[in-house]
């Protein structure tokens, strides 16, 4: 009917990409005539962008687009899609403010839609048996979370301009460099600061012990970026780098296998044995160095471990979304998600007991495919190098200049 030509029209026309100077320089301008415009712009082409997502979850392969929570998400999508498509033309400033009050509550809905669509995965593979989603399955997840993070970004680009007044976003400009959620001084140093903060008490939870972080190089370098964005990539990063660490350095010390490592350490405790001192001392684990190199081209960070590292072979498993770091003992990752380990268990917080997958999505090998994406977004990269039995860099690649337009499916 009238709703499906509208989706299918909007579905024929091609997305606008926007470069980060972009929406940078035009939230700097504090006219209210600015917000309208806005919102205009994004009346036009969220709906365009919603579209595609829409016409592609109808025609997913291995009949996944029948699966409960994919059909959940399509919902979603066409849900938010009506709500745009159907609000009125906006001309004043009451109509770009229901707009935006639209647009949050969009937002909000779409909040679960990773895990969503992970389970709606978790459904097929049940289904029809595991690891034969070829390909095309990661691409389309691929090119569906990349457009989720470019909506994301211009709608939370869009909500933070509105969250102040025009002399408070003056005041952001002149003080943080801050126009809505991107600002002209991210400091890579600052946000690695505050990555491995959080990376380290995730990991001492865990663990009761987190190593060192470094960080090194060019350290006052600033650039316009996403500092949310940035610091995503970076804790996912330092997050991995430790657990690499710990697990691997605990394993040869003990000589015990990392899968056996909570169980066997569950078990000394078990029968009144002391635990050795360097067990929960960071000097005794390699520290993670981060080196800031701030190129003409690129601002590019370098995530160092010596976290023993992986077979090349198994590398590119880490950039598909049914990789799987969590077998049963994923501790710094499930701790993101589900309920952390209790007391006893510091280094067994596995999820597995009497939880069922759902609780360890999110953080389940999900972190890395996506941190690509959102690095990927603005014309940067993320990849890994491994030297089996030593350790793993990781190199993030970030633009310099914003001039990049979104790198859009
Ligand atoms: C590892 C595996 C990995 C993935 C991503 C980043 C760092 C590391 N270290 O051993």
């Amino acid at each position: 009917h009238i709703f499906r030509n509208a989706v299918l029209s909007a579905a024929s026309k091609s997305v606008t990409p926007i470069s980060l100077r972009t929406l940078f320089e035009f939230g700097k301008n504090t006219s209210p005539k600015t917000l309208v415009l806005a919102s205009q712009f994004l009346h036009n082409e969220l709906p365009i962008r919603l579209s595609h997502r829409i016409v592609e979850l109808e025609n997913l392969p291995f009949g996944l687009s029948e699966m409960p929570s994919v059909k959940t998400v399509h919902g979603l999508y066409v849900d938010s899609f009506r709500l745009i498509h159907e609000f009125p033309k906006i001309r004043s400033i009451e109509d770009d403010l229901k707009f935006t009050d639209v647009l949050d509550g969009i937002k909000t809905r779409h909040n679960w839609v990773v895990q969503q669509m992970a389970q709606g995965i978790r459904e097929l593979k049940k289904k029809i048996g595991a690891d034969i989603l070829g390909p095309e399955l990661q691409q389309f997840l691929d090119r569906f979370y990349l457009s989720r993070i470019s909506i994301r970004m211009l709608i939370g680009q869009h909500l933070a301009l509105h969250a102040l007044t025009p002399e408070e976003r003056r005041q952001a400009m002149q003080t943080s460099g801050f126009v809505g959620i991107i600002t002209k001084d991210c400091r890579p140093t600052h946000v690695a600061e505050d990555a491995s903060r959080h990376a380290k008490q995730l990991c001492d939870t865990n663990y009761g012990v987190a190593p060192k972080v470094k960080i090194l190089g060019s350290l006052d370098t600033k650039f316009t970026y996403v500092p949310s964005h940035l610091y995503l990539m970076l804790f996912e990063l330092i997050k991995n780098s430790m657990r690499a660490t710990v697990e691997t350095q605990r394993s040869q010390r003990l000589g015990v296998p990392q899968e056996e490592m909570s169980q066997h350490l569950q078990q000394m405790l078990l029968r009144g044995e002391k635990l050795p001192e360097w067990l929960y001392d960071d000097h005794e684990y390699p520290e993670i160095n981060v080196i800031v190199a701030n190129g003409q081209e690129d601002v590019t960070i370098k995530v160092s471990d010596k976290g023993g590292g992986i077979p090349r072979s198994a590398l590119p498993v880490l950039w598909t979304y049914s990789y799987t770091t969590a077998k049963n003992n994923d501790a710094v990752t499930s701790s993101v998600n589900g309920p952390s380990g209790s007391g006893s268990s510091l280094f067994d917080p596995s999820p597995s007991r009497g939880q069922g997958n759902t609780d360890r999505i999110a953080g389940y090998g999900y972190g890395l495919p996506l941190s690509k994406l959102y690095a990927r977004y603005f014309g940067g990269d993320l990849e890994l190098k491994s030297l089996e039995s030593w350790g793993t860099d990781a190199y993030l690649y970030i633009r310099r200049l914003a001039d990049h337009e979104e790198d859009l499916p």
